[in-house]
């Protein structure tokens, strides 16, 4: 029953100011849905449709990650798809290995009580556009911002979210937040 699942991930929360500078390379691309800043979030762990009886061994898994609260810098542009044919624009996050180690002793944590997905390779971006079918070009946004600093923040939590579906794009909304334990 759709009515009694909410569709949940785990994330990183993105401070104002880095949403900010995150905003403001913002332009008209034909066919582009840019985020809106209360969209901006990256993905650490997504698992979809989850029912109610099962968060408590959800949030089980998140509690006291043996992670050390640790700096991320929010850097660089990319594309899923081409630069001709985006599916998803990206701000890019250093360094990756830490966030890759959290990632990974979450998903190990959620895996073994039997949620997340496997498969897909850890890539972590935050979304800024999403692209229709036959969008333009983002290559000359790409060149110009390749290597635009967005600022800093201390990662020292991570937030389970819930994903509404709207019109206009999802809507997130934060439903807990675990403190690093490491
Ligand atoms: O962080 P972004 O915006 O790239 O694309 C969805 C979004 O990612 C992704 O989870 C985030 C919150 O909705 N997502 C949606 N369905 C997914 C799936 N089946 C998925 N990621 C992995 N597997």
């Amino acid at each position: 029953d759709k009515e009694a699942t909410r569709r949940l991930f785990f994330g990183l929360e993105i401070p104002t100011s880095v949403k900010q500078r995150l905003l403001s390379i913002q332009q008209p691309v034909a066919g582009a849905r840019w985020q809106r800043a209360d969209q901006l979030h990256l993905t650490l762990v997504f698992l979809g449709r989850v029912e109610a009886q099962q968060l408590p061994a959800i949030r089980e898994a998140a509690r006291n990650l043996p992670v050390k609260p640790f700096d991320l810098t929010v850097t660089g542009l990319g594309c899923f798809g081409s630069p001709d044919h985006p599916r998803n624009l990206w701000a890019g996050v250093q360094p990756v290995g830490k966030l890759a180690e959290m990632q990974s002793a979450l998903s190990k944590r959620l895996a073994s009580s039997g949620f997340g997905q496997e498969g897909r390779s850890f890539q972590p971006h935050i979304t800024l556009a999403r692209f229709k079918r036959d969008a333009g070009s983002v290559a000359e946004l790409l060149q110009t911002h390749e290597r635009r600093h967005a600022g800093s923040f201390l990662v020292g939590w991570l937030t389970l979210f819930e994903s509404l579906p709207r019109q206009g794009g999802s809507v997130y909304h934060v439903v807990d937040r675990f403190p690093l334990a490491g």
